[in-house]
């Protein structure tokens, strides 16, 4: 697909000035650079709080997390707030815009494995973090990905501003990029998408800049650094796939964000994000065909030039760090109900800490 040139001339000096770094909130909401008749349009509210209910009490007493939230604000129709945050979903070649609302803190959204321009890439520490700004992007690549805050990013994703992005083929939803030949497109019935985190309800007690510079002083300083953040001590207690708390390390989740329901004969596309801090270990009780990684499919060109999709045969387990995404097709051929689960495996020390279960019933 011939995807659109910009001719653009550089950032004027005028310019420059409202898409400074670290400025912590920014001077200016800049107007988005080489703005563009969108395609698709979405609204984001940045940091907003939802309670998320514990299927039961945690030794101190809570039965609630406070998550942050990257919430929906369109002006018509709004979803409610919602953990993890609303789903985009775009076509690839598709003009993107996200206008975005951070409030007075200076949030940013990344969109994370698409490849904007630098004013467009929501890391705050290579762009700028902002009020309001509306960020423009075309994806080139359909895939799965996810967006999330890239401001003081180890706790704010933590918190749960982050949510999943498909770039669907220009075919749209039931198609998704894969070898196949001719066209490269495989046609699946039954769609999930997993997101796997833990939380560490401890820092969900941290203000939301802690051990971040202070707003508006000299990055650079280290006596503007502060000392209030416990980041490098990440000790979850509450394990989630796609909002779905786990009970225990038995009792399936049958929650439909979760569980998977199929017919024999249909084709299932399961989406996969390591949306945490754990080394996340999945394995589904059906034959799998591992079709793409990190939004690039396997064996197909230009990208997949050098790879081949691969069979998972059920129960083979496989493991992803953080922000890697898989893509898997399952072609379910008799009835059952089959196990789909997470260990969870600490960041550091490697010793398993939890585990969430679910299922794949087909009838
Ligand atoms: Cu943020």
């Amino acid at each position: 697909m011939a995807l659109q040139t910009i001719q653009r001339d550089l950032v004027t000096p005028e310019e420059e000035v409202k898409f400074q770094k670290f400025i912590s909130p920014p001077k200016d909401n800049p107007d988005t650079p080489d703005r563009l008749k969108p395609d698709i349009e979405f609204y984001r509210k940045l940091m907003v709080g939802v309670d998320l209910n514990l299927p039961s009490r945690l030794p101190d007493g809570t039965d609630k997390v406070k998550m942050m939230v990257i919430a929906d604000d369109a002006p018509k129709n709004r979803l409610p707030e919602q953990f993890p945050s609303p789903l985009i979903r775009v076509r690839q070649g598709q003009i993107v815009h996200v206008h975005a609302d951070g409030g007075q803190d200076g949030h940013t959204i990344h969109f994370h494995g698409i490849e904007p321009t630098p004013m467009n890439d929501g890391v705050g520490k290579d762009s700028f973090e902002i009020g309001s700004y509306t960020y423009q992007w075309q994806p080139k690549h359909s895939g799965t990905y996810f967006y999330h805050c890239h401001k003081n990013t180890t706790l704010h994703v933590e918190l749960g501003m982050y949510g999943p992005l498909i770039v669907d083929p220009p075919e749209g939803p039931g198609y998704v990029t894969g070898y196949n030949l001719p066209g490269h497109l495989i046609r699946y019935d039954v769609e999930a998408f997993w997101a796997a985190d833990e939380i560490d309800t401890r820092w969900h007690d941290l203000q939301h800049n802690a051990f971040l510079t202070h707003s508006g002083h000299d990055p650079n300083d280290p006596s503007t650094f502060t000392s209030d953040g416990i980041l490098n001590d990440f000790r979850p207690n509450v394990f989630v796939i796609s909002g779905a708390v786990r009970a225990n390390d038995t009792t399936p989740i049958t929650d439909s964000r979760v569980a998977v329901k199929a017919k024999v004969g249909q084709t299932i596309l399961m989406r996969v994000v390591n949306a945490g801090y754990t080394i996340q270990q999945f394995s589904f009780g059906l034959d799998a065909d591992v079709i793409a990684m990190d939004g690039r499919p396997l064996g197909v060109p230009p990208t997949g030039k050098y790879s081949a999709p691969f069979r998972l045969s059920a129960g083979t387990p496989f493991r992803l760090t953080s922000a890697q995404r898989w893509e898997l097709i399952m072609r379910p051929t008799r009835t059952g109900t089959f196990p789909a689960s997470v260990d969870y495996f600490d960041w550091v020390t490697g010793k398993k800490l939890a585990t969430a279960r679910s299922q794949i019933t087909v009838a």
